[in-house]
């Protein structure tokens, strides 16, 4: 899954693919890269980021997801905003990317209102102050119970588990410790009988682990992304395309998977 961020503050890219024809020609970049997926998202999401309104967000997503009508892979929307979703699905986006998990009503009501695909991502508190002080007893645990939970919630509004992707949300409430945790859990994740995707790239825990400012995240990227494959992971959320599907030929290879 590629990653297409219509912001201008996004940690790692903010500003870069603001405009939708920057934006759009990143995209089919992307895909000409080995994409199989674009996640299209115009509000950041890492820590201490500004909420945008509904109706700047549009604008800043609908023209790209239209633009991207006739490309040959399905595109995601990533947003916890209903409205978004109902005008993203409209404009032809084929799966929901909710950081909330659909916890909100009408987001659930705006996919299960449809056909749309869904991933249910974890994260605790909200952007503004989920890094202050995580807290957990057992992450993994408590976050597959979480993550079983939503799939519930969305299986009892309608929506079918074969349209059901589940994220444990590295970095949205976590120290390194969590994250780490996590990622060695993965498998037990999957466990729940839908696909695992992980976003793991550029994250600020790659750089804890590295001295890597957020420019020089490409090799601890690539190293997370091929774990958490190996982890169980069926989707991985990246910035940098080519490289983890370079790498993910080698590992898919040895492992005698196609990509
Ligand atoms: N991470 C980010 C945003 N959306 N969605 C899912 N399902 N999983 C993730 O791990 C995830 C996500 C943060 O990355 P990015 O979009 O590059 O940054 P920003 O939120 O600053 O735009």
């Amino acid at each position: 899954m590629g990653i297409v961020n219509v912001t201008p503050d996004s940690f790692s890219d903010g500003g870069k693919y603001l405009s939708s024809d920057a934006a759009l020609e990143h995209a089919l970049c992307l895909i000409e890269e080995g994409a199989d997926m674009l996640d299209i998202g115009g509000e950041s999401t890492r820590p201490g980021a500004s909420p945008v309104s509904v109706q700047q967000e549009m604008e800043r997503v609908l023209p790209v997801i239209e633009g991207l009508r006739d490309v040959s892979v399905p595109v995601s929307i990533d947003t916890n905003k209903p409205e978004v979703m109902q005008a993203a699905i409209a404009a032809g986006a084929q799966m929901v990317n909710d950081i909330d998990a659909l916890k909100d009503d009408a987001a659930l009501h705006a996919v299960s209102s449809s056909n749309v695909a869904v991933c249910l991502m974890h994260k605790q508190g909200n952007p503004q102050t989920m890094q202050a002080q995580p807290h957990y007893r057992d992450v993994v645990a408590e976050v597959s119970e979480f993550l079983r939970e939503r799939i519930a919630a969305a299986e009892d509004a309608g929506i079918n588990r074969n349209r059901i992707v589940i994220d444990p949300g590295f970095g949205f409430g976590k120290t390194l410790e969590h994250n780490l945790a996590l990622l060695r859990g993965l498998h037990k994740l999957a466990g729940l009988g839908v696909p695992v995707l992980a976003g793991l790239s550029r994250k600020a825990m790659l750089g804890t682990l590295t001295g890597k400012d957020v420019t020089r995240r490409l090799p601890a990227s690539i190293a997370a992304a091929l774990l958490a494959v190996q982890q169980g992971a069926a989707i991985v959320r990246v910035h940098d395309v080519q490289a983890t599907v370079d790498a993910l030929k080698i590992w898919n290879a040895v492992n005698g998977a196609d990509l």
